[in-house]
């Protein structure tokens, strides 16, 4: 059995829905970050980062929420949900993984790190305007590359739409301007899908204690 190790309203959400969309059992522990779930024994043995999410696939354990969401698109390949290896859609579509995590999150997770995630010595003031410039320079990009097309790569939707979709709410929540009416609409579209719903219901297990 496939076990999700996360938390709603986070990264973890791009694995989850990945999940759902893939229809496949898992369990999802969520973890109670204020008792401390992230450090403890268990979880630390599974990542010694602390971070969610982590996929557990029997022996193999993984964190990273993009190369979650690889490992189980190519694990599950008659989905379609990542192009094969060697392909140009998979040269596209790895194009779109690397900037989604690189170009856009990075304003939005610099600006959180200073705000709350870094101890407090370790963060810097007045940095909003600089990241939400960045932010406007990547989603100009995005914009352009998603055109008028339903979904990253033209009319399929792949594990990058995830990936981008969730880092475009997380900017909406966050309070980032999204300039642009075709990334509203995308994500709105996306949002829509009934894997979204599902995650949403889905009931989190409590991180076993050891
Ligand atoms: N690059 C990682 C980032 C993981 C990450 O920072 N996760 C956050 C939640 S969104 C976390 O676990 N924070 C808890 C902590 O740092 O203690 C990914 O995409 O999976």
């Amino acid at each position: 059995m496939l076990k999700l190790y996360g938390r709603f309203q986070t990264r973890s959400n791009r694995a989850h829905w990945a999940l759902e969309e893939l229809q496949v059992p898992y369990e999802f522990y969520q973890l109670d970050f204020a008792a401390g779930d992230s450090r403890s024994a268990l979880f630390l043995k599974l990542n010694p980062g602390g971070k969610i999410p982590v996929l557990q696939d029997g022996d193999l354990v993984i964190s990273e929420s993009g190369a979650i969401c690889n490992y189980l698109g190519d694990k599950f390949s008659d989905s379609g949900l990542t192009p094969p290896g060697g392909t140009a859609g998979r040269a596209k579509y790895d194009q779109w993984m690397f900037f989604v995590q690189s170009e856009l999150e990075q304003p939005m997770w610099t600006k959180a790190k200073h705000k709350f995630a870094l101890p407090k010595a370790q963060r810097i003031e007045g940095l909003s305007p600089t990241v939400e410039w960045e932010f406007d320079r990547a989603a100009e990009i995005l914009s352009r590359g998603l055109g008028q097309n339903e979904f990253i790569l033209g009319g399929r939707f792949t594990m990058a739409d995830i990936m981008i979709t969730h880092t475009l709410g997380w900017a909406r929540v966050a309070k980032f301007e999204i300039r642009h009416q075709n990334l509203l609409d995308y994500a709105d579209r996306n949002l829509a899908r009934p894997a979204v719903t599902r995650m949403a219901n889905k009931k989190g297990l409590p991180l076993p204690k050891i």
